[in-house]
């Protein structure tokens, strides 16, 4: 029977389970990636499993959002980090030598291979062919340790591009014209699939950007075939023989087909403060501008710097912009070195930075209050750059490079200039002395614990009676940064859960902490698409820290449900509109016989004694996932599956 690409890998790589959508799938990984502000506790998990090695083919473990070290704490998760990964044998890639996704993508990355990795944007290697997806921590920890990955079987869509872009269209423009016309729930369990005669004329740089950034819309995972377009890649890399070429099967079916025609787009532009909030970027000309950063994990190879550097040669940036660049890796940035970009950036003015996350995440360059920032980013969810009520607009390097040069936003193809001819290198340049491999003698490496590698906190089972009180009801599409905040106050603690829970929910209710400590238990109520965003467990870990044991939502995002779950968090459908809005802020709640019902999979009882209210909640959850629940946490329920119990 005929298959189309995610199928064919999902298809050679299933341990468990039937490929029906929606069905819990369990597949056997190929690769894995963490970064620092996940990894610590990947590894600290991955410890407290109690395995010596590493069991997955490749582990490559990166240092790329923490880099600011304002205080001893990133440098001490840095030693830690090195020295676990050479312990228990995963490559390590030097502090701030690239972002994750770049350096994964230019030296790891293949066609067919399963990738997972603890950040949201691991699909990003779909732009040569990996089926990758973003994950929780402790799930990352249980696959290092022999477990398959677990995942609901997705919908394959597919998304032809045809044409060949039009002016000043790039891999951006796409990807954003794809959030205006789904949404950031439009992608939820779903793969999407691109095809059409469009690929021919983009390369691997525009199609990360695409697979990337899509992972905005909810979705799953996204891929790209593996064609002559990234044959070429792989032997620019000096990766012949890691490429095979690989697409769906005549024929092959899909779940959904969306076409876009990329020669009818125009430059589009992601108001504040969500990535679906998608515009022409003419219907905004004229916002003045007080800042542009290029770079991060998404538009940052030597194409998008080339095109920025192009546009801005000889020029000045606007004096009221701050412009900074990020390049995605060493590589790129020592390629743009050796060709004069770098050169000409510099001499327009612009504020070269590390090769890490920097202003994506809030680690530095928070801009002004009121100030408007254009990202060549992935996210712009609101506060995110470090700056309460912030103005984050997305958009491709050609509209950064425009609104640097003049000050405000503008489409470039009205600043009466040609566009810049960029075409992909050569050749890449080689340099793996960033890559450090992990010792052959796991057992006599010593890995440094400094004191901000906070040991973590135990969990008990499932009680059988949970009471307490709703302690905050928040809206729709509640991202993990609006539950959990990832800026410069807050990332240092990622290996410190007593430290990092201070800051839950800071940025939408600063009293949530205080209140939730006294009350040592209770509930958090939410709307649609609850946890969007990115994969940091520490969201769920802070709520289970807590004593909460249940969060009520209309409907969860993928990651983070799994990551509740993990933490032995009950995440409830409340599917009747009625009762969702009895859960108010402050009404106590009682549910008994909890470990039955999770146990026999049969509804849970909630009572609101005070409103006389009694209601039947359906668990949506699989068997496997009960008995994670039941045992407190999946941390738990690996130990006592590995001690026999
Ligand atoms: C992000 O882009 O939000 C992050 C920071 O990379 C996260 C991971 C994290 O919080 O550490 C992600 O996308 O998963
Ligand atoms: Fe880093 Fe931003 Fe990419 Fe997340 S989205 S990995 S913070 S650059």
């Amino acid at each position: 029977m005929s298959q189309n690409l995610a199928e064919k890998i999902i298809a050679g790589h299933l341990v468990s389970g039937e490929m029906v959508p929606g069905k819990r799938i369990g597949l056997n990984i190929d690769q894995i990636l963490t970064q620092d502000a996940t990894g610590t506790m990947v590894y600290l998990q991955f410890e407290a499993i109690g395995i010596n090695r590493i069991k997955v083919p490749l582990m490559v473990s990166y240092v790329d959002h923490n880099t600011l070290q304002a205080g001893p704490e990133n440098a001490e998760d840095h030693r830690y980090l090195q020295t676990a990964a050479s312990k228990y044998g995963a490559m390590f890639c030097r502090p701030a030598a690239g972002i994750c996704h770049q350096v994964q993508l230019e030296r790891f990355a293949a066609p067919g291979m399963t990738l997972i990795g603890s950040d949201s944007h691991t699909p990003n290697a779909g732009a040569v062919g990996s089926l990758a997806f973003g994950s929780g921590g402790l799930e990352i920890a249980a696959t290092m340790a022999g477990r398959p990955y677990f995942l609901p079987m997705p919908k394959v869509v597919e998304v032809v591009l045809s044409g060949s872009p039009a002016k000043w269209i790039c891999g951006k423009d796409i990807v954003l014209e794809l959030l205006r016309r789904l949404s950031v729930k439009g992608g939820v369990g779903r793969v999407f699939e691109f095809s059409g005669t469009g690929l021919a004329h983009l390369g691997i740089s525009d199609r990360a950007a695409i697979c990337n950034q899509g992972v905005e819309l909810g979705a799953t995972s996204l891929i790209f075939p593996a064609d002559e377009r990234t044959r070429a890649y792989f032997e620019k890399q000096g990766r012949a023989g890691q490429f095979k070429a690989l697409s769906a099967d005549p024929g092959a079916k899909y779940d959904d087909r969306i076409e876009i025609d990329i020669s009818s787009l125009e430059p589009m532009i992601a108001r504040p403060s969500s990535p679906d909030n998608v515009v022409p970027v003419r219907s905004e000309a004229g916002t003045p501008v007080r800042q542009v950063c290029v770079g991060g994990c998404c538009n940052s190879s030597v194409e998008d710097l080339t095109i920025v550097a192009k546009m801005l040669e000889g020029k000045k940036v606007h004096p009221d912009v701050s412009l900074t660049v990020s390049p995605g890796s060493k590589q790129v940035l020592s390629m743009v070195e050796k060709s004069g970009v770098l050169g000409k950036l510099v001499r327009s003015g612009a504020r070269i930075l590390e090769t890490a996350c920097g202003p994506c995440i809030g680690m530095g360059q928070s801009p002004a209050r009121g100030a408007v920032s254009i990202r060549t980013m992935n996210r712009n969810f609101p506060s995110r750059s470090g700056t309460i009520g912030d103005k984050v607009y997305l958009a491709s390097p050609y509209t950064a490079a425009a609104a640097a040069l003049t000050g405000r936003i503008v489409h470039p193809g009205d600043l009466g200039m040609s566009q810049p001819v960029v075409g992909e290198p050569e050749k890449y340049e080689l340099d793996d002395t960033i890559l450090l491999k992990p010792s052959a003698e796991g057992i006599a490496v010593n890995v440094e614990r400094g004191p901000n590698i906070i040991p973590l906190p135990p969990f008990d089972r499932l009680p059988d009676g949970i009471s307490g009180e709703v302690l905050i009801v928040v809206g729709d599409n509640i991202t993990t940064d609006g539950i959990l905040p990832g800026d410069a106050k807050a990332l240092p603690f990622r290996s410190n859960i007593p430290k990092i829970s201070e800051f839950t929910f800071c940025k939408i209710d600063p009293t949530f902490h205080e209140r939730a400590k006294k009350a040592g238990g209770g509930f958090i109520v939410a709307g649609q698409n609850y946890g969007q965003g990115s994969s940091r467990e520490h969201a769920a870990i802070v709520v289970r820290y807590f004593g909460i044991r249940v969060v009520f939502a209309k409907s969860f995002a993928r990651i983070h449900r799994s990551n509740l779950i993990a933490q032995g968090v009950i995440p409830l459908v409340v599917e009747d509109e009625k009762f969702h809005s009895m859960l108010e802020m402050g009404a106590r709640i009682v549910i008994h016989g909890a470990v039955e019902s999770i146990r026999n999979g049969s509804n849970l009882k909630i009572e609101i004694p005070e409103k006389g209210i009694s209601h039947e909640c359906a668990l949506s959850l699989e068997k496997d996932e009960r008995e994670i629940i039941l045992a407190g946490g999946l941390l738990n329920k690996i130990r006592a599956d590995l001690a026999g119990c």
